[in-house]
């Protein structure tokens, strides 16, 4: 018997077979969770739905995280569904393209800060409200992902670093807030993975190549590590940990220096 068996997660921030939330999707369903998934928009929602199928879910609503009344149309398809939930997976971010290109001060403007902490941050602490009546009372959790952009600067990450370190606040204020009723909430700090999101970031390969040489394990991290680490937090293997921030990077935040094995 898997250890998510008969816990039901919802998932969001699902896109392609890329997507982060797809290597959760499928461990937290290898070991028996059932699953609900949102999708962003019209645009993908043919697709969400397919790859939901593929982990025996028909449970599928479209949530933009930026519009309460979606999000609050959402949970209410969950208890419909459901009538309670066990788990959720916030695996979402972004940040208008040009705040993500080139130097920090030119391309932070006051509307890109205000976007990608709605969007990147904020949204976890909706979601915390949105789910909080459906999720007491059964030893929950929540879970979101985050990048070493948080507390270290890394080129072009930009002001998504700053709604990244909000975001890791917010997993700690969250924890404390939600403990006393039994939901953990915890973030994984994921390496760089080449998804939806990270194509079109110009360098970006440049980057998966100097982690390769540096990390620890000498590899870039799948989607599928992070899947596994998602679903050992979001599980009772897990019912000690709450507020923190899991590095899934292959030990590369962990080197101050870092020789490829070839110099
Ligand atoms: O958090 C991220 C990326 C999230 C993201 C990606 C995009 C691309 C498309 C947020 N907003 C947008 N907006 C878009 O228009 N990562 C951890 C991946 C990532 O993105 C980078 C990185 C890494 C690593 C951007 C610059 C430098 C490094």
């Amino acid at each position: 018997m898997g250890f998510m068996q008969g816990r039901k997660a919802l998932i969001v921030g699902l896109a392609t077979d890329r997507s982060i939330a797809w290597g959760i999707a499928r461990a937290m369903r290898r070991e028996g969770a059932e699953l609900a998934f949102t999708y962003q928009n019209d645009r993908i929602k043919d697709r969400v739905t397919q790859l939901a199928g593929q982990v025996d879910s028909s449970v599928v609503m479209p949530m933009d995280v930026s519009i309460d009344a979606e999000i609050d149309a959402a949970f209410a398809g969950i208890r419909e569904a459901w009538g309670g939930l066990d788990v959720i997976v916030h695996a979402v971010a972004f940040a208008p393209r040009e705040a993500l290109t080139g130097g920090f001060v030119e391309a932070t403007t006051r509307e890109n800060f205000r976007v990608a902490h709605d969007v990147s941050s904020y949204s976890l602490t909706a979601l915390a409200r949105a789910g909080l009546p459906l999720m007491e009372g059964r030893s929950g959790a929540l879970l979101t992902l985050s990048y070493l952009g948080a507390v270290r600067s890394v080129p072009a990450y930009n002001v998504m670093g700053l709604a990244k370190a909000s975001l890791e606040a917010n997993v700690r204020f969250l924890a404390a807030d939600l403990g006393p009723k039994g939901i953990r909430v915890n973030a994984i700090s994921a390496g760089p993975i080449k998804t939806l999101a990270a194509a079109g970031i110009p360098g970006f390969r440049k980057m998966l190549h100097h982690v390769e040489k540096a990390a620890p394990l000498r590899r870039s991290v799948s989607t599928d590590d992070v899947g596994n680490a998602a679903a050992f937090l979001c599980s009772d293997l897990a019912a000690g940990v709450t507020g923190e921030v899991m590095y899934v990077d292959g030990g590369y935040s962990q080197v101050g220096m870092s020789f490829d094995d070839a110099d």
